[in-house]
């Protein structure tokens, strides 16, 4: 195929040689600059996806950036046969950062989540005397914890999980936000622990109650069960704390990070617990090549001090407030329900004259600006947290002036 022009050659040039696993939004972007994108034809947008929260810290920070070319020329991997300088150094950062006795470096959310399912079941056996091979742990409706064949175990989404089996065994399915069913399936022995997204992204920026985390907190403790949280996509200042178990006081025996760790520059996933429970694992029975590289390392010790400097979670609970209100203020049928928590906020569409989320979409990128359906019906807005308040109402009169021609 010849060099592509357009944006159509591009989409048609991935369409042959890529396979369909996903279903972009018709936009083929080959720039990115704090909370704008730009397409091959010029055109500029507003980022209110950020690579699904992973770029909290918007696109290309200079000092990320900075941190990553530093690095790059100097050691990029040495797997973990070798020490290197800088892993213990991003160790000690981040298990302060966050509090935790220990963390284990990965690549992916899913490797993180992946490690804490690991370690959850060898933390049953060999702690709370869970005979073999018996362990349990509880899940919620619509959850997402990414695609491997275990973490679709656990998915009840048939697009995550349907054409995958066998599954692997071992999951308790509860609804979401329904601490009730939680005690419940506590009192059986066999638990060892339960896993939660403090607000569940894919399955539509679902909140739960206030207290919910806490009291599911408390439950875990009283029936020695680990809480663990999710928190790669609500983690990291996205949902105005530094993590959205913060609006509860809560911190999760095992505690998943991912996503904007990095701020989207280079896959880190972390999972951090004290010593009790991670040094059930020991040498040779758990790792990956990648994981804890120091290209990784530095790139991620930058990219969290940035949340820190620019007071990034302050940020997204002031503006995230904005958002919901003028939101609410969209005189429109259109627009069923406004909710989320900081920056990570969904509208449900309500569709009228046939047009759906997807139209919605479609038509907020020819304005300007550029979000991701999400079951149909919903629509998620979550722009890098580094947005100021003039932005983020130049934004808003996006979405409101494509809502109301559509409505
Ligand atoms: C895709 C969703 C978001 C996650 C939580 C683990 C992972 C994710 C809470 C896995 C990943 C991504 C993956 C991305 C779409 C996206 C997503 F819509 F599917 F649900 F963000 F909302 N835990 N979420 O949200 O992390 O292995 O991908 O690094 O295209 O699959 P990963």
């Amino acid at each position: 195929m010849k060099q592509p022009k357009t944006t159509n050659d591009y989409i048609a040039r991935e369409e042959k040689y890529g396979a369909h696993n996903y279903h972009p939004l018709p936009v083929v972007l080959e720039k990115g600059e704090g909370i704008f994108v730009w397409d091959v034809e010029g055109r500029r947008y507003f980022d209110f996806l950020s690579a699904y929260s992973a770029l909290n810290q918007g696109h290309c920070h200079p000092r990320i950036i900075k941190a990553l070319n530093q690095q790059a020329s100097k050691l990029t991997l040495t797997s973990r046969a070798f020490y290197n300088n800088v892993l213990g150094e991003f160790e000690e950062y981040i298990t302060q950062y966050f509090g935790y006795d220990k963390v284990l470096m990965m690549n992916t959310g899913a490797e993180a989540d992946e490690t804490a399912l690991k370690l959850c079941r060898k933390w049953g056996y060999k702690k709370k005397g869970i005979p073999e091979n018996q362990a349990k742990i509880i899940v919620c409706e619509g959850n997402f914890h990414g695609r491997t064949i275990t973490i679709v175990s656990m998915s009840t989404d048939p697009d995550s999980y349907g054409g995958y089996g066998p599954f692997t065994p071992g999951f308790v399915t509860i609804p979401y936000n329904d601490t009730d069913a939680l005690e419940k399936e506590l009192k059986d022995p066999n638990v060892a622990g339960f896993l939660v997204e403090p607000i569940q992204g894919e399955a539509g920026v679902y909140v739960p109650d206030d207290g919910f985390l806490k009291r599911a907190y408390d439950l875990c403790k009283a029936n020695n069960v680990l809480f663990m949280a999710d928190e790669v996509q609500t983690g990291i200042g996205r949902t105005g704390k530094m993590l959205a178990c913060d609006h509860e006081d809560v911190h999760p025996d095992v505690l998943i990070l991912g996503k904007a760790v990095s701020g989207g520059v280079y896959p880190v996933s972390a999972v951090l617990a004290d010593d009790d429970i991670m040094l059930v694992i020991r040498p040779g029975e758990h790792g990956s090549t990648y994981g804890g590289n120091p290209l990784a390392c530095k790139v991620a010790m930058e990219a969290l001090q940035v949340v820190k400097d620019e007071k990034l979670e302050e940020n997204a609970e002031r503006l995230g407030k904005i958002f919901r209100e003028e939101m609410k203020k969209i005189n429109s049928e259109m627009i069923e329900t406004v909710r989320g928590k900081g920056l990570l906020n969904a509208i449900v569409i309500r569709p009228k004259n046939g047009k759906e989320a997807w139209d919605v979409c479609v038509a907020m990128k020819e304005n300007g600006l550029i979000a991701k359906p999400t079951h149909q019906h919903i629509i998620r807005f979550a722009p890098p947290l580094i947005i100021n308040e003039e932005q983020l109402r130049e934004a808003i009169e996006i979405i409101k002036k494509t809502i109301l021609e559509m409505s």
